[in-house]
């Protein structure tokens, strides 16, 4: 793939290019600063790329949930485990397009739409496309992330004016097998290259807390940072624990341990957007400031993520207000 209008992303190295050769051992090094120090590189790449008192806003809506076929072992909507997360068909177009005007009016710059699918069936998609479009009109970014895409699905999705497609890889790839076996490391790195060729913007992240080790979180790390575009927005979410999961009851991960995985993103992907992602409703303030201090700088808005809790809107706001944050405009 060749690095065309959309390369804006990469740490400068000392001649202002842009890095996508990071290694394992300088992402280890990195992990392994003194805080303080860590924290003052990550500042320093917010600072040189992003207003620090900026934040993105987006909402969440499941706009087809459970009964998924595929077997993540975090998700509550894996049709493999008993969640108590009903099967449900997706939502018409009217109903979508109520949530993201509420969206709009509560605040939030884009709007993001998940399907519990393995991949979209071509007809489903027509329905998303039309969905898309209507949000797009409200004057919203929009996002979807509905499994794997081949590339002429992907090239239908920006026909239609899709902004952004999420598409996480998760873990490192040595760990990606604990986690998921009905979809491989490749042909998630296949549908992200299908997204970034249809010229989408491209939302990659993973997840933190689910029993993997130090490595992994050095491994997801470097898988990101060094695709050969950096994705435009990095997610980076704390696991939620849902009852029923094969997750449900590990040790989690040490809230400092979480800030330097942010931290990191920020410092190897410094023109990305780093997401604050799942697991705030269980966060302290604190904690949350401190990510917001190593760099993230994007958040989801609205009570509820795909099927569980987010912060209340007005603690959101308290916090935001708190911290001197302003929502970024579009
Ligand atoms: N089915 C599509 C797919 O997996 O590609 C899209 C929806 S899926 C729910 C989107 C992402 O949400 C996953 O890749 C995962 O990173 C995140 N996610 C799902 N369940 C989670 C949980 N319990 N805790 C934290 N993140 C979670
Ligand atoms: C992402 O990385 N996190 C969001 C979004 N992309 C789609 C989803 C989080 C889901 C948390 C579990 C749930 O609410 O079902
Ligand atoms: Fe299905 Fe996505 Fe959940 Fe995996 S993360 S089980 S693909 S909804």
């Amino acid at each position: 793939m060749t690095l065309g209008t959309y390369e804006k992303a990469g740490f400068p190295d000392a001649d202002g290019a842009i890095r996508h050769d990071w290694t394992r051992a300088e992402i280890r090094d990195l992990f392994a600063l003194p805080f303080p120090e860590l924290m003052f590189q990550a500042q320093s790449a917010h600072r040189a790329n992003f207003d620090p008192a900026e934040v993105q806003v987006s909402t969440l809506l499941s706009i087809k949930t459970g009964g998924c076929p595929e077997d993540c072992a975090y998700c509550p909507q894996s049709a493999a485990y008993d969640t108590g997360v009903k099967a449900e068909k997706l939502m018409s177009l009217d109903k979508v397009l109520a949530e993201a005007q509420a969206a709009k009016d509560a605040g939030a710059s884009r709007f993001c739409m998940g399907a519990a699918w393995r991949e979209p069936k071509d007809r489903d998609l027509d329905k998303v496309c039309a969905m898309i479009e209507g949000v797009r009109a409200m004057g919203l970014e929009t996002c979807v992330t509905l499994g794997m895409l081949t590339g002429s699905q992907a090239t239908r999705l920006k026909a239609s004016g899709l902004d952004y497609y999420n598409h996480n890889l998760d873990t490192s790839p040595e760990f990606y097998g604990a986690i998921i076996t009905t979809r491989t490391w490749q042909e998630r790195l296949d549908t992200l290259e299908h997204v970034r060729d249809a010229g989408i913007h491209v939302c990659c992240g993973g997840i933190v807390g689910m029993g993997e080790g130090a490595e992994d979180r050095v491994g997801m790390i470097h898988a990101l940072a060094t695709l050969p575009v950096h994705p435009e927005s990095v997610p980076i979410n704390m696991l939620v624990q849902v009852q029923g999961t094969p997750l449900a009851s590990g040790a989690g991960i040490d809230a400092i341990e979480f800030v330097r995985t942010i931290a990191v993103a920020r410092i190897t992907m410094p023109r990305s957007m780093v997401r604050l992602s799942a697991g705030r409703e269980d966060m302290t303030d604190e904690t949350q400031a401190l990510c917001f201090l190593a760099g993230a700088n994007s958040i989801f808005y609205g009570p509820k993520l795909l099927t569980t809790a987010n912060p209340a809107a007005d603690r959101d706001r308290r916090l935001m207000d708190r911290l001197g944050l302003r929502a970024m405009q579009v």
